[in-house]
């Protein structure tokens, strides 16, 4: 948590931010309807939490996000912290916009890796993490992943370089949400025993519930005073915060009405998300 605040105060704080995150990526929608909301409502709690309280850039701190469709998460959080000015969301599916269906570095300050094709920004961030030691800096490197992005095997081989280098200086996240693109990981592509499979890498493994502003701070806390690679299996719903469909594998690629950007933008300011 960030040094010297009150913690109740903090959850209210970032709590208000995660809310605001979720209308910008309404935001967006309303510039153009189709996206990947699924994965990036289930990744915003978490992501709030670290892009407010934990990331530095001076310091060498670095966000990849592996699972690149989910990068209206990514967008919008940039957004709220100021990165860049809020009016580029409005340019969102537009030709030349610099929020494209996948991040793109060269186009979007505070991108710091181009993804979309699942399965190596693990590898990304271990190189990251792994110049950080060589460079001598402080910094920590996350990476956000998908549980079906798991089944690509490069995560695995990532895995393995990670502790066999001992890279304390990296923290994975997974976005537990049990589905992907077509429906359940459980069905497409097994992961479990997930937590004793990486553990079995020679990680160290926390499991969350991902929504849980507490939890979410206790398990970034813990993982800064790591002597292996920190794992947190961040157990979400696809599509947490939406009116309708969340938990759901349709929520995956949405296309949204009018009507429907209405009523998540009335829901959003109304109650937020618990
Ligand atoms: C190498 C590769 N294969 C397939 C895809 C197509 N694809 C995009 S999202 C997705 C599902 C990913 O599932 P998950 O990691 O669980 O993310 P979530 O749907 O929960 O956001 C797939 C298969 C891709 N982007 N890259
Ligand atoms: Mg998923």
């Amino acid at each position: 948590m960030k040094k010297g605040s009150n913690v109740n105060n903090r959850i209210n704080f970032l709590k208000e931010k995660a809310k605001n995150t979720r209308l910008n990526v309404v935001r967006m929608l309303k510039a153009y309807p189709n996206g990947h909301v699924g994965g990036a409502f289930s990744l915003i709690d978490i992501i709030t939490v670290l892009y407010f309280d934990y990331l530095d850039d001076e310091r060498g701190d670095r966000f990849v996000l592996s699972a690149g469709h989910k990068c209206l998460a990514q967008y919008a959080i940039l957004a709220e912290k100021g990165i860049f000015p809020k009016s580029i969301l409005d340019t969102y599916g537009a030709l030349d916009t610099k929020l494209p269906g996948h991040p793109d570095m060269h186009k979007l300050p505070g991108i710091k890796a181009n993804t979309g094709a699942l399965g190596h920004g693990l590898a990304i961030a271990c190189g990251m993490a792994f110049s950080n030691r060589l460079d001598a800096r402080d910094g920590t490197v996350y990476v956000a992943l998908g549980d079906g992005e798991m089944s690509e095997g490069s995560n695995w081989e990532a895995l393995s370089f990670a502790s066999h280098h001992n890279l304390s200086n990296l923290v994975a996240i997974l976005d537990y949400n049990k589905l992907q693109i077509s429906g359940k990981v459980s069905d497409i592509m097994n992961i479990e025993p997930i937590a004793d499979r990486v553990k079995a890498f020679g990680w160290k493994v926390y499991s969350i519930n991902g929504h849980n502003f507490s939890e979410i701070i206790e398990a970034l806390d813990n993982a800064q005073k790591e002597t292996q690679p920190t794992f947190i299996i961040a157990n979400t719903i696809k599509g947490k915060g939406l009116v309708r469909g969340a938990g759901e594998a349709a929520c995956h690629y949405w296309k949204a009405t009018p009507e429907d950007l209405d009523g998540l933008e009335a829901s959003l300011q109304a109650e937020g998300v618990d």
